[in-house]
């Protein structure tokens, strides 16, 4: 069976928990990472050396780290979530790495900075850069969706591993404590993720 390595209150682990719920992939999870440690012993470190999570061990043996090339590698061969055909691939893989490059940055400064930093500690003006840059970037977000049609209104179309990646963070995005402007398409494509029941078991729950 396939093997999770992670705590399952890190983003990126959230990711490939809610991609094997919506698959129906089983799965076994070992927490690893934050105050359980173990991502620096060597076992772990022979797995993958950059000691973070996830990291995963596939049935035959086969270690992948990176979430979203664990993404990409659990759903090589479910069209739905990762197409084929170059031309919309490209279109998800550009938004997984936009997520992992661009959101992914301003939105850890955030998340660390407001939920796992004591208050006299937060570096007021790297949060305020932050949420600016976030925001400019949500603002991407809503020009995307709304050149979407109907029912095909997820980031790149039709539902993929491109709204995975970016799930997490998107419940971050609403519930940390922050100022945001209006962008209704965002807030419309959130909400389409929470009537999904794997995104709303995995995904968004209270930050801690
Ligand atoms: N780009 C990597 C980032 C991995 C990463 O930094 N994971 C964080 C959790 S979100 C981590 O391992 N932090 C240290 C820890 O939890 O001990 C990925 O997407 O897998």
């Amino acid at each position: 069976m396939l093997t999770i390595w992670g705590r399952n209150t890190s983003s990126n682990v959230m990711k490939v928990l809610w991609l094997c719920d919506e698959l129906g992939l089983p799965f076994r999870r070992e927490d690893a990472g934050g105050a359980f440690g173990r991502t620096k012993e060597p076992a772990y470190l022979a797995m993958n050396p950059n000691s973070t999570v996830p990291t995963i061990v596939d049935a035959d043996g086969t270690v992948v780290w990176e979430s979203n090339a664990i993404l990409r590698y659990l759903c090589a061969s479910q069209e739905a979530l990762y197409p084929a055909t170059p031309r919309r691939r490209a279109v998800v893989d550009q938004w997984l790495d936009w997520q992992q490059t661009s959101l992914n940055v301003r939105m850890s400064t955030l998340f660390l900075g407001l939920i796992r930093t004591p208050e006299a500690q937060r570096d007021q003006a790297a949060l305020a850069t932050a949420r600016d840059q976030a925001e400019g970037l949500f603002g991407i977000l809503e020009g995307q969706l709304e050149g979407q049609l109907e029912g095909r209104d997820f980031v790149a179309g039709d539902f993929s591993i491109a709204d995975i990646a970016m799930g997490p963070v998107l419940h971050r995005w609403f519930a940390l404590p922050i100022a945001r402007a209006e962008q209704p398409r965002v807030r419309a494509w959130y909400e389409r993720l929470l009537a999904r029941p794997a995104y709303a078991r995995h995904c968004a729950g209270a930050l801690t």
